[in-house]
């Protein structure tokens, strides 16, 4: 029989001279820490041990709530005084050279991920799949050719990774998203699923919300949203929530901090993507990309005058872009 993936990945990182670490984009979500939890538990079934590292905070009750609920032994990289240099990681759920991971001392010499393929940054295994609507669903597809079956806790992240990152199978959903979801469903337990899903907003975010939603404008299909919160995930999370009003079809949610602004686009109208509407947000100015449907992007403080300009300067390439695109 040929060598699976996983096959390939465990004997690359059997050579590793340290440590392994496995490491998702910073402020995990629920689909990088169910890849992450599943990767380990495959990894290890092949004999290599590994260690889940994360840079920033998690920030979300559901990601937090992921954590108690299901052991995910994940440590925040201020917190891993044994990585360096001689450590490897495989990244996953990110790619090197994206806005939202840290470069760690380790050697990324593998990478699993579902976003825009970014070119091989000198990894020695390749697993990226941008048709995928989630990473979870990659992992999950590792178990089944392998004949695994993932344990019901790990079953059960995977499918709530699934369910997050397609935004319940709506958002670009693949084939392997939907056969993924089908098998892991037989093996997941549903009730702690429900729990889950009653713990996606913490107090604090609703008052978060609160605020931003009051800064909502809109102008034809776009709906612009000013969020005042460090918090990156509610970014996010605030951007689906606006695109759930009628009438909104697009939506552009931005953050401005100290260090610069934060993007985070969504579009369910097919002729205004979203990847395409941030690369013309952050154009000559910042970094992003991201999928047809969900997209983020950064432009930092010193290219655009922060105090003033931020708002007019991205309603009128919004709208600029919205004109173009479908007219
Ligand atoms: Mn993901």
């Amino acid at each position: 029989m040929s060598e699976t993936r996983l096959d390939i990945l465990a004997r690359l990182l059997k050579d590793a001279p340290d440590e392994v670490f496995l490491q998702p984009h910073n402020v995990p979500d629920p689909d990088a820490i169910a890849s992450c939890l599943g990767l380990q538990h495959l990894l290890a079934q092949r004999g290599v041990e590994s260690k889940i590292v994360y840079d920033q905070e998690i920030e979300k009750a559901n990601s937090l709530r992921m954590l108690e609920l299901f052991d995910v032994p994940m440590v925040a990289a201020r917190d891993a005084h044994t990585l360096g240099e001689e450590d490897w990681a495989v990244l996953v759920d990110a790619q090197k050279g994206n806005a939202n991971i840290t470069d760690l001392p380790t050697d990324e010499v593998a990478v699993i991920d579902h976003h825009e393929y970014k070119g091989n940054q000198g990894y020695r295994f390749e697993d990226v799949r941008p048709e995928a609507g989630s990473c979870s669903a990659i992992i999950a597809e590792y178990f089944f050719e392998n004949s695994l079956t993932p344990p019901s806790r790990i079953a059960t992240s995977l499918l709530y990774g699934i369910f997050m990152d397609t935004d319940n199978l709506t958002r670009g959903t693949s084939t392997l998203d939907i056969d993924m979801f089908y098998q892991l469903y037989a093996l997941a337990d549903i009730a702690l699923i429900a729990e889950l899903r009653g713990n996606e907003i913490s107090l604090t975010d609703l008052k978060l919300y609160a605020d931003a939603f009051k800064t909502v404008e809109v102008y034809d299909e776009i709906g612009f949203l000013r969020l005042s919160s460090v918090n990156d995930s509610l970014l996010g999370a605030a951007s689906d929530i606006v695109l759930s009003i009628a009438g909104i079809n697009i939506v552009v949610a931005y953050a401005i901090r100290e260090a610069g602004v934060k993007l985070s686009v969504r579009s369910i109208n097919s002729h205004a993507r979203a990847n395409d509407l941030v690369r013309r947000l952050v154009d000559g100015v910042g970094v992003g990309g991201g999928h047809d449907h969900m997209a983020g992007g950064f432009i930092p403080a010193q290219k655009i005058d922060i105090s003033r300009k931020v708002d007019t300067f991205l309603k009128h390439r919004a709208i600029s872009f919205f004109e173009k695109t479908t007219a």
